[in-house]
């Protein structure tokens, strides 16, 4: 299975405990790898997140991805980094990382997507699919349609984000995307293991 299959991206707002239990119920309902989003909290609050999961994602081998900052990953020893478009360049932020740690981009538009191709990545984030209330500023909404295109055009894995639920997932799955990445479905589940058990079956038996 790719490891992009189900991909957590973690809520800003949890508390330290609330997030570490998010984690471990998600990891253990399947999720194949985590990414840690913090946009407001201080560079050592931070670390100190990224510290509280990484043992759960190393014992499960589940890739732990920084949003955002190099420093952070290196810091903590991550997996990878995943960029925005006002982050550190990608050419940069490889330099820093080195050739093993993974690489993701967010793209939110199909001139980004063209420039992705020349950069030293190794995924892109498909930003976003449709209009979510987890992040109000998305620029462009690619829908199912921009998404099949999307895939036809860019070589690498594609990880989709942006109002992907339970009742839309198989949509999106169906089109073959490499990854499916969530914030709410999983973070604001009464069950995170549930949750996370019913969406990798869904994507699973929506890929066949
Ligand atoms: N980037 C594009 S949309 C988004 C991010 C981080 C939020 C996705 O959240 P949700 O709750 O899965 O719609
Ligand atoms: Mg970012």
């Amino acid at each position: 299975m790719s490891p992009y299959t189900l991909y957590l991206v973690t809520d800003e707002h949890l508390s330290l405990n609330a997030l570490v239990e998010v984690v471990e119920q998600a990891i253990a309902g399947g999720v194949t790898m985590v990414q840690l989003r913090e946009k407001h909290h201080d560079v050592r609050a931070f670390i100190e997140r990224a510290n509280a999961i990484h043992p759960i994602c190393q014992a499960a081998q589940v890739p732990l991805i920084i949003n955002d900052r190099v420093d952070v990953a290196l810091a903590v020893g991550a997996d990878g980094v995943h960029l925005g478009q006002s982050d550190m360049p990608a050419t940069y932020a490889r330099r820093l990382l080195g050739p093993n740690k993974l690489l993701g981009l967010s793209i939110e538009s199909w001139k980004q997507l063209e420039e992705a191709k020349q950069l030293p990545i190794d995924y892109i984030g498909l930003s976003a699919i449709y209009p979510t209330p987890t992040k109000l500023d998305t620029q462009h909404h690619w829908g199912l349609d921009g998404l099949a295109k999307a895939l036809q055009a860019y070589p690498k894995p594609i990880v989709a984000i942006g109002g992907i639920r339970a009742d839309n997932l198989a949509n999106v799955a169906s089109t073959g995307v490499q990854g499916i990445a969530l914030v709410s479905a999983l973070c604001a589940a009464d069950s995170p293991k549930q949750a996370a058990q019913s969406l990798l079956r869904e994507i699973l038996s929506a890929r066949e």
